[in-house]
C-alpha cells in the first residue's frame, strides 16, 4: 500500500496542527509547478506508517522529503535514517520556548545520517520550499531558468523607500 500519492516532492508532519506552517512550503512548489504532495506521517503515533512511508519512497519516485514536526520531533531523523531521498527539516513552533525544543530535538543528528534543518516555523517552511527547488533545479533546468525569475521577482518586490 502506498501512505501517500507519487510526487517528486513529499511534505509530510506529524499532525494535522502542523499544516498551517508546512502549507508554506507548498507556496514555492505551486508557483513554479512542482509536482507535490502533503500528509501525516507521525513518529510516534504512527509509527507503522513512518516505516512504511519512508522505506517506499525511493521506489515512489520522491526526490525530496520535506518534514515538519514539533516538540519531541523525531520525524525528520527517523525519517532520513531509513532512506537514501534526502530530507529537510522543519521544526515547527511548539508552546515550550516557541519551538527551541522542536529544533534541537530535529537538528542534532548523530554523524552519518543527515537532514538539513530550516529556522522554526513558517519561515523555516517556506525556505524548505525554497531549498526543494533549488536541490532539483541542479539537474532540472527548465526549473533552474523559473527559479531565476522568481527571485528576480521576489527582489523586485523589496522597495527602496521606507513607508512612514
Ligand atoms: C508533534 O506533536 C507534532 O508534530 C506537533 O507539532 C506536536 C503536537 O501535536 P498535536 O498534539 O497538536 O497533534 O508530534
Amino acid at each position: 500500500m502506498d501512505i501517500l500519492p507519487a510526487a517528486r516532492v513529499t511534505i509530510v508532519m506529524g499532525s494535522q496542527s502542523d499544516w498551517p506552517t508546512l502549507q508554506e512550503a507548498t507556496t514555492i512548489l505551486g508557483q513554479l509547478n512542482v509536482d507535490h504532495a502533503c500528509g501525516i506521517v507521525s513518529a510516534h503515533r504512527t509509527p507503522d506508517r513512518l516505516y512504511e512511508f519512508a522505506r517506499g519512497a525511493e521506489k515512489n519516485g520522491v526526490e525530496i522529503i520535506i518534514a515538519g514536526a514539533g516538540g519531541s520531533a523525531h520525524l525528520p531523523g527517523m525519517i532520513a535514517s531509513m532512506t537514501s531521498v534526502p530530507v529537510i527539516a522543519v521544526p515547527v513552533e511548539s508552546k515550550f520556548n516557541q519551538g527551541l525544543d522542536s529544533l534541537l530535538s530535529i537538528v542534532q543528528m548523530p554523524r552519518g545520517v543527515a537532514v538539513a534543518t530550516q529556522a522554526v516555523g513558517g519561515a523555516g517552511a517556506f525556505n524548505a520550499g525554497v531549498m526543494a527547488v533549488q536541490m532539483l533545479a541542479i539537474y532540472d533546468h527548465p526549473l533552474r531558468a523559473r527559479f531565476k525569475e522568481w527571485r528576480l521577482n521576489r527582489s523586485a518586490e523589496v522597495a527602496v523607500e521606507i513607508q512612514s
